[in-house]
């Protein structure tokens, strides 16, 4: 069953749903989940499709539209979906990484969380307790999911000590976890909007920003906070770092400062891990010159997107090896093996870029790398201007989604390269 709606209806559609069937004749919330109820409403809930929501709707659920209750009711319905969805990937995953100790505890943690969420199906919103103890419970789950990132990486260190690294389990790896970290990313966000803007015992972080969300986010005061913070480990490490420039374009509004409706935190994060990276590659690639050439940032607002280029003369990195910089499986060092202390604290965890990746591609923006090996790199980040544009990209398991994992024996449809080009060199022998 997809139950895709248009964007605009779906709280709608949640309430007349919801309504309509009344709770005696809901599908069976039994009041105190069974022991084996996580696994019926796993399959229960994982049958719906998540409901993408835009900037809007996130905005008009914490200013005048704003009612806790809504949310309680819309958030019961759609973490146990976006759990469930993704839990069903999980559940698939080739025995040889689903089996590893640290990939079964993450597991062990959904259910835990879906059932939890389970509780408040037959919950009246309408008790204040039960509006508080939903407070709670997210904000415990969110505690719980904390370490999720490091627990799956160690769960692929796990699998390459054992059964190591090959193109097609690569693939397979990479095609889960950026679904996975995707849909961690969403309901993570779902959870800190909810406790930000109804829980009264947390202090907002600013006054005029709703939950995570500026509604009036200055992109170039963004860029300048991520580029002092890695200023700072760079100089703290490399007892130097290279100058930043910043220049910007509002193409839409002449002169006007460059703002958008964001979170600024994602926004940071991205930043943040491209500073370090044009940094590093500056600071490694000029150790014999007296004077390090500067990183370039340009910032542009167009009519669709707001983009922002950085771009270093850090040597570059050749195409070859530009996939791997995002490959969860090749950036995950079994312990790290030259803890060089100049360059560890730059290098970041290892999931920076592809983590940074999914935070652009979750408001439908996206991160590429430009890099001209010898030269340098220009690192570009895409998001969309408008905030209507701006509308969370999930994950949906589905039948094309379980093909993926499926379909990981079949042949490639490329040619494989002669595994010793230099061996052409004998038929040029006679020039
Ligand atoms: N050249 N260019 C980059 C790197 C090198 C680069 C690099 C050696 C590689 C790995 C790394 C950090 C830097 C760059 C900007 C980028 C990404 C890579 O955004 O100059 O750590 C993982």
């Amino acid at each position: 069953m997809s139950v895709r709606v248009a964007v605009g209806s779906w709280l709608a559609m949640k309430i007349l749903r919801w309504l309509l069937k009344g709770r005696s004749s809901a599908p069976t919330p039994t009041p105190t989940p069974a022991p084996d109820a996580a696994p019926r409403q796993l399959e229960h809930f994982s049958k719906f499709s998540p409901s993408p929501l835009s900037m809007k709707q996130f905005l008009d659920f914490g200013t005048r539209n704003g009612c806790e209750k809504t949310s309680f009711i819309f958030l019961r319905q759609e973490l146990p979906v976006r759990l469930s969805n993704i839990m069903k990937e999980i559940n698939i995953l080739p025995d040889n990484l689903l089996g590893t100790p640290s990939v079964q505890t993450v597991q062990s943690w959904y259910v835990q969380s879906l059932t939890d969420i389970l509780e408040f199906l037959d919950k009246s919103p309408d008790n204040y307790r039960v509006l508080s103890d939903f407070s709670d419970a997210l904000i415990n789950i969110r505690n719980r999911h904390n370490d999720v990132v490091p627990t799956m990486a160690q769960g692929v260190i796990e699998y390459k000590e054992t059964f190591g690294v090959d193109p097609i389990i690569n693939q397979n790896v990479q095609y889960f976890l950026d679904r996975f970290y995707l849909s961690r990313i969403s309901i993570r966000m779902l959870i800190n909007q909810h406790t930000l803007v109804f829980d009264g015992r947390s202090n907002p972080a600013h006054p005029k920003h709703i939950g995570g969300i500026d509604p009036n986010c200055d992109v170039i005061e963004v860029v300048k906070d991520a580029c002092e913070s890695a200023k700072v480990l760079c100089d703290q490490y490399y007892l130097t770092s290279p100058e930043v420039l910043i220049n910007q374009f509002n193409g839409k509004t002449r002169g006007q400062p460059i703002q958008i409706v964001y979170v600024p935190s994602h926004l940071y994060h991205m930043l943040f891990e491209l500073f370090k990276n044009a940094m590093r590659a500056t600071v490694e690639n000029n150790e014999s010159s007296t004077t390090l050439p500067p990183i370039k940032v340009m910032v542009a607002l167009g009519n669709e997107d707001l983009t922002i280029k950085i771009s270093d003369r850090g040597g570059g990195v050749p195409l070859r090896k530009i996939d791997r910089l995002f490959s969860y499986m090749y950036s995950t060092a079994p312990k790290p093996v030259v803890q060089n202390l100049q360059t560890a604290p730059l290098a970041g965890f290892g999931y920076g870029l592809p983590i940074s990746r999914l935070y652009a591609k979750y408001f439908q923006g996206d991160l590429n790398l430009y890099s001209m090996e010898g030269h340098g790199t220009d690192a570009v980040i895409y998001l969309k201007a408008l905030s209507t544009d701006s509308v969370e990209r999930l994950p949906v398991f589905n039948k094309s989604a379980w093909k993926h994992y499926k379909s990981r024996n079949e042949a490639d449809d490329w040619c494989i390269p002669s595994s010793e080009p230099k061996n052409l060199a004998k038929f040029n022998n006679h020039i």
